[in-house]
């Protein structure tokens, strides 16, 4: 189900076991960076993009902070030896933080503190050195709810935890390169220029303790004209990269935010 993904398909061990893809490793330290947003661009405006695309690419900012941690690791145990990943790898985000404690796969697929709710990125270490660990209780507070499975605008969410990447919003407007509308959203785009996020708005664990990010480095990059056609239309490729240059939009670009904005344009001729 992972469409045009054909990444997805490749290195099934080293997915499987970290000690295949880092020799040596003996220990996963797996942590969270909350990006939710200190402002809702949703509010008035007709296009949403999702709101971990707000501000500045997240990649480059965890590793540093990771990277600190691993010289701090240092001081106590010398010649500690890490890798740092932060959705670059294969390696299962959501399954090592359910292992670490830090929350539980809600069944919109995404992991969920049962402190913070699910806005927040996921990075590890994978180290040389066997750490002690506590076996912390990984329990699955979904309960009865069905939020995310019912909001969904494209039936995504097939199955508890089991999303169809082929379906979802996410997939279509960020990692599809194709020039065609899937099907499978034809309609159902709900003003999503960039990703989505309505499985964890819905969320009732993000309504109660999703709290603004203390990261000024997420700060938004994506201004009100950024809501307009004439932006992107008298936007060149140099001035795309120049605005968004520590985005995580440059990983759609340029023509395919542009393809995006023809799908809406198409969907509310519909309306
Ligand atoms: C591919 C991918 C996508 C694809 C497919 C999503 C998917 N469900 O796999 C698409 C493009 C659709 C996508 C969308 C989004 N993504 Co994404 N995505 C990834 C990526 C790169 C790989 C995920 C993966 O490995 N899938 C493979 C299959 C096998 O996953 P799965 O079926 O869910 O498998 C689970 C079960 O098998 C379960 N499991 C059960 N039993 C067992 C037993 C064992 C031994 C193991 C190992 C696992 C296991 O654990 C697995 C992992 O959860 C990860 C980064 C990473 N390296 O993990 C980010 C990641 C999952 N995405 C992330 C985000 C933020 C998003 C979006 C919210 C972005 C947006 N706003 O548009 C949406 C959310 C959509 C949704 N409802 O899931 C975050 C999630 C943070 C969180 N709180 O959970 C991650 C972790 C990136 C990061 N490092 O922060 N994403
Ligand atoms: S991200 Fe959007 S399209 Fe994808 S599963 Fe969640 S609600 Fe459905
Ligand atoms: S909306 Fe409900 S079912 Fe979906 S992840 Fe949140 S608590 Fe779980």
């Amino acid at each position: 189900m992972h469409g045009e993904m054909r990444y997805m398909e490749n290195n099934r061990e080293k997915r499987l076991d970290p000690a295949i893809l880092e020799e040596g490793t003996q220990t996963v330290i797996s942590v969270l960076l909350n990006y939710y947003p200190t402002v809702d661009l949703e509010e008035n405006e007709k296009w949403v993009f999702s709101k971990y695309a707000y501000g500045k690419d997240y990649h480059y900012f965890i590793k540093d902070k990771l990277a600190l941690l691993l010289d701090f690791i240092n001081k106590f145990i010398p010649n500690t030896e890490g890798r740092i990943f932060v959705d670059s790898a294969p390696v299962l985000d959501r399954a090592w933080a359910v292992e670490s404690g830090l929350g539980w796969i809600g069944k919109n697929g995404n992991l969920i503190s049962p402190k913070h709710g699910s806005f927040f990125f996921i990075g590890e270490i994978l180290l040389n050195q066997k750490l002690h660990y506590d076996q912390p209780e990984t329990k699955n507070y979904c309960g009865n709810c069905t939020k995310c499975i019912d909001a969904c605008p494209t039936q995504a969410i097939y199955a508890p935890k089991c999303v169809d990447a082929r379906k979802c919003l996410s997939y279509a407007t960020i990692e599809y390169r194709g020039n065609e509308k899937p099907e499978e959203i034809n309609g159902k785009m709900n003003n999503r220029i960039y990703g989505c996020d309505i499985c964890q708005d819905v969320c009732p664990w993000n309504k109660k303790h999703a709290t603004a990010t203390k990261e000024e480095y997420f700060t938004p990059i994506i201004k009100e004209e950024c809501f307009t056609e004439k932006f992107w239309d008298k936007l060149s490729n140099g001035a795309f990269k120049k605005y968004f240059n520590s985005s995580p939009i440059q990983r759609a670009g340029l023509k395919q935010i542009r393809r995006n904005i023809s799908w809406l344009k198409q969907e509310s001729k519909k309306e």
